[in-house]
């Protein structure tokens, strides 16, 4: 005959036991499956990297709309490498998030992985940049700016600038990441602006890959290999804050002696358009954050959103940005 203790102390045994199992099918954070749900969203976000001071300016306010959103956000850095967003993007699947977003470092390669968040029935957003997929069914929306719009607009302002001229206007380019869609469209769009002037020619293009230090690396060799140098169209601010340093080295007057046009319109590149360093700059509008928590929660709600979301920004000359600075956000 068991013991009333004994009794007492299997029927503790059994109800633990049942209670481990119920805990086990409800899956283990140990094994990275979503948590028992806490009623909470959760967004996995892949980032490009730390490549420039946008970059920097649009983790934050993804960072900070999360938090504010009250959405649980798993950020990934991909240090500029398209597996390591492939990888992410995987990893998201497998934790079951609720919606995946990210900002794809170069157009193409991303079908296959896209396909399998969608046979999971996670929906994906893009943000800042695009994908060139054909099938459209792969993600809800695009929210990011109009690349073409950002270069034409760089070249339009050249060709007032230099309509006065009577000789050639030698123009250098800096083009981001190569493969990038704001490396693509901003150079479609600034030369499709400058072809009218045929005094304007753009005699040498290369990556400087977004970055201070690319920036500064192949304007050197431009000044190195073409002693007339007239313009500088730098795909973003900081390639243009990079090349300072190699113009200035080379003895000449950035503002002045090279004009300098420039993206992005970030807090280094409006001072140094204040300062006169720079001439002209469009600007590209990092605070994606508070939209894209707006459509995370809409997506996951099943509401229909626009499948593409143009961010609206402008652009400055030295006196507007001058104007502008003590206000501005990033
Ligand atoms: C544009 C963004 C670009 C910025 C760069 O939306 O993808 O990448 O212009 C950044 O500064 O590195």
């Amino acid at each position: 005959m068991l013991t009333k203790s004994f009794t007492r102390r299997g029927l503790a045994v059994v109800t633990a036991g049942l209670l481990v199992a119920g805990m086990a099918a409800c899956g283990n954070s140990d094994t990275g499956d979503k948590p028992a749900d806490d009623g909470k969203l959760t967004l996995g976000f892949s980032q490009v990297g730390a490549e420039s001071g946008w970059r920097t300016a649009n983790t934050n306010s993804i960072k900070e709309s999360a938090t504010a959103a009250g959405i649980e956000l798993k950020f990934d850095d991909a240090q500029g490498k398209q597996e390591n967003q492939i990888k992410a993007i995987r990893n998201f699947i497998q934790q079951k998030v609720d919606v995946i977003a990210f900002s794809p470092v170069v157009e193409s390669g991303w079908d296959t992985v896209l396909k399998e968040a969608k046979d999971a029935g996670i929906p994906v957003i893009l943000t800042d940049r695009s994908v060139d997929s054909a099938d459209k069914s792969l993600f809800k929306t695009f929210i990011g700016s109009d690349f073409v719009k950002e270069g034409k607009l760089a070249g339009e302002w050249l060709v007032e600038q230099k309509k006065a001229a009577t000789g050639p206007v030698n123009i250098v380019e800096l083009q981001g990441t190569t493969g990038s869609a704001p490396a693509n469209d901003r150079k479609k769009g600034f030369g499709d602006a400058i072809a009218a002037n045929p005094n304007l020619k753009v005699i040498a293009s290369q990556t400087g890959d977004f970055t201070r230090a690319g920036g500064k690396a192949v304007m050197e060799q431009f000044l190195k290999a073409n002693p007339k140098i007239d313009v500088l169209f730098a795909h973003n601010d900081d390639m243009g804050l990079g090349a300072l340093e190699a113009i200035t080295a080379a003895g000449k007057v950035p503002g002045k002696d090279i004009t300098i046009i420039t993206i992005d319109a970030v807090h280094d590149g409006m001072q140094a358009l204040a300062d006169g360093k720079f001439n002209f700059i469009a600007e590209c509008s990092p605070l994606l954050g508070p939209q894209l928590m707006d459509l995370v929660k809409k997506v996951k709600a099943g509401e229909t959103i626009p499948t593409r979301i143009e961010t609206q920004e402008g652009t400055f000359t030295s006196e507007q940005a001058k104007a502008a600075l003590p206000t501005r956000k990033y």
